[in-house]
């Protein structure tokens, strides 16, 4: 299979860090994509041009992390991180697509910052940061319900990795203040699968 990345993103990470957890290092080709380059030749391989993008074993191709990670995931029919329980389990559902929420707030704010200075809509970046912030404090609170403890599931490497974005970045340290925040966030970041994808 072919999963084809930027390092940067963390959709992408997600699937990296799904590709190191159920190891499939070896069935797994990662490859960069040259991403929001006029004429990339990564166009004609996804037409939309995003990551993550992953070409099963038959050819075929997908896109988007939340399909990519599942279906990496129950390769070997044993899914631990997409637990059958939780397809219909709203409190655990409700926090993952919190999750989610706050890691493309983040993404956006990180894309406004990747144009040139004079491109970036202050509008836009202020409006992030402050969904960031609010989103922060929401966690600071619902990081010690029941489907945010115990096993790792997507809903916690998704949160993961939208705050180390927001610090890599430089959106800033969104675990500051927020001591429980700071404490769950520990030593999921100490993963070797979160660890080895970490954003250059
Ligand atoms: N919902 C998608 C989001 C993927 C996404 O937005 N990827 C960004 C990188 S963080 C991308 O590929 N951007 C390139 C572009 O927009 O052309 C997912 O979960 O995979």
């Amino acid at each position: 299979m072919k999963l084809y990345v930027t390092y940067g993103s963390p959709y992408a990470r997600l699937a990296r860090i799904m590709v190191i957890e159920k190891a499939l290092n070896e069935r797994v080709k990662i490859i960069e994509a040259k991403t929001r380059t006029p004429g990339s030749p990564y166009y004609q391989i996804n037409p939309s041009g995003r990551v993550p993008y992953l070409i099963d074993d038959s050819g075929v191709g997908m896109e988007d992390s939340q399909i990519i990670c599942a279906y990496l995931d129950g390769l070997d029919g044993k899914p631990r991180f997409h637990n059958t329980a939780h397809a219909s389990d709203w409190a655990y559902l409700r926090l993952e697509f919190s999750a989610r929420g706050m890691c493309d707030g983040i993404a956006v704010w990180g894309r406004e910052m990747a144009r040139p200075a004079n491109e970036r809509s202050p509008t836009t970046l202020a409006h992030e940061t402050a969904r960031a912030e609010r989103l922060a404090d929401f966690f600071e609170h619902h990081v010690s319900d029941p489907p945010m403890q115990g096993l790792p599931a997507m809903a916690h490497l998704t949160l993961v990795v939208a705050v180390e974005m927001a610090r890599r970045r430089g959106l800033g340290d969104l675990t500051a203040g927020r001591q429980r925040l700071a404490n769950w966030m520990r030593p999921l970041s100490a993963l070797p699968s979160v660890q080895r994808t970490f954003p250059p």
